[in-house]
């Protein structure tokens, strides 16, 4: 049976953690994997999950399955949370995933099952699980231009003018704020100009959302999403709590689906459906939590302020790390960064450059020059700016 398989296609993020694993060096720095870092370098637990989680080990009297959609009042909260009052409540189809992945991987294959073989349309670059999964789902899968290395941010005629090749039905992955991996976000005139080409071509979006309220604030990340959400008839949602949160490993999140109110019961039952065929229930400590600190202001309150301190330690890190670089180029060249969101920056590096990184430098970026800056230390930006600069960058 197991003749046939090859070398197995890794993922170059998973595979960069793993060579930072090995790496003896002491001085090593970790800009690799998207994870958030404190100032002492740790991914903590939040202190409201913490919380919840002490509140759910207390008053929790079963174990037993949740249903297939999973907790709805977690759904409900979620959808509130992304969407807003953007459109009607009986518009919504929601059910609870393991992660963002899992939601990706649901609505795929939603596509493939009710489209007739739409096209999954992708950023150029993206986050290299998008096309994977969609391929996996059965999608065939194009990308379209999106960022423009000359100013550092979106090149809204070249998406506009790849996507209007999209044919009536076709489906295209948006990043709803942070986008990964350039840190380049559309504008809210952008989202309007995409909205409207999606409309006039009968196109469904799919907007992944893993780092709502990483970038400005939970409002403005969700701000443009919403605008589109009001737009369109139709639109898929998939919502990541691992970052936000800080879940990562208990596989939270969610997938939203807007289509018109008489659609809904078919929709929710396909959701269902393919939810049965996969991980037939969800887990639910991470909803749980998310749900029980969604439902306690005091709790929503501790929530609001950490993800502001985490938001506001990687804008620091931004500015800290375009003013080193200024001082060590005498250049302006990379006030890109403070005009990036979330936790990632693509940088101007050569594929020579990286490896020149890692193995002169011991500093770890993704093979692309992506960045987490959420990885950096306050005490090591002039090490970094001065080892950016020594290779070339
Ligand atoms: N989408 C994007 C753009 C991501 O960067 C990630 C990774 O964290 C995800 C989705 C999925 O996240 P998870 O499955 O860990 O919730
Ligand atoms: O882009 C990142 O680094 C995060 C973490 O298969 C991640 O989104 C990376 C790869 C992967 C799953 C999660």
């Amino acid at each position: 049976m197991f003749s046939s398989l090859g070398e197995a296609s890794t993922d170059s993020i998973l595979a960069l953690m793993r060579a930072y694993r090995e790496d003896p060096r002491a001085e090593k720095i970790d800009l690799g994997v998207g994870v958030y870092r404190d100032a002492a370098g740790t991914t903590p637990i939040m202190a409201a999950v913490k919380e919840a989680e002490r509140h759910l080990v207390e008053t929790q009297e079963t174990k037993s399955y949740v249903g297939l959609s999973g907790d709805e009042t977690f759904n409900a909260a979620m959808a509130r949370l992304v969407l807003g009052d953007a459109v009607a409540d009986e518009r919504v189809s929601a059910v609870q995933t393991p992660g963002g992945s899992g939601a990706l991987r649901l609505l795929s294959e939603l596509a493939a099952t009710a489209g007739d073989r739409p096209i999954l349309w992708v950023s150029a670059p993206t986050w290299p699980n998008h096309m994977a999964v969609g391929a996996r789902a059965g999608l065939v899968c194009r990308s379209y231009r999106y960022f423009d290395p000359e100013t550092h941010m979106p090149d809204t005629d070249a998406m506009l003018a790849d996507l209007s090749e999209a044919r009536r039905g076709d489906v295209v992955l948006v990043h709803g704020c942070c986008h990964n991996p350039t840190g380049a976000d559309l504008d809210a005139a952008q989202w309007d100009r995409l909205t409207a080409l999606v409309v006039e071509r009968g196109l469904v979006p799919l907007v992944d959302i893993a780092y709502l309220g990483f970038g400005e604030g939970l409002e403005a990340d969700a701000a443009g999403l919403r605008r589109m959400a009001a737009g369109v008839p139709e639109m898929l949602v998939s919502v990541s709590c691992s970052k936000n949160f800080g879940l990562y490993r208990d596989r939270t999140g969610v997938a939203l689906v807007i289509s018109p109110p008489h659609q809904r019961g078919a929709v929710q039952a396909t959701l269902e459906t393919l939810v049965r065929t996969n991980w037939s229930m969800p887990p639910d400590h991470g909803a749980a939590v998310v749900r029980t600190i969604l439902a306690d202001e005091a709790l929503v309150e501790m929530w609001h302020d950490e993800l502001a301190t985490m938001r506001e330690r990687i804008v620091a890190l931004r500015t800290g790390l375009a003013e080193a670089m200024a001082t060590h180029t005498g250049s302006d060249h990379y006030s890109f960064l403070k005009q990036h969101r979330g936790m990632f920056s693509l940088l101007p590096a050569s594929a020579a450059q990286v490896e020149a990184l890692r193995k002169d430098h011991a500093i770890y970026v993704t093979g692309d020059g992506r960045a987490n800056l959420a990885g950096l230390l306050e005490d090591r930006l002039d090490r970094i700016a001065e080892a950016f600069t020594t290779v070339g960058m």
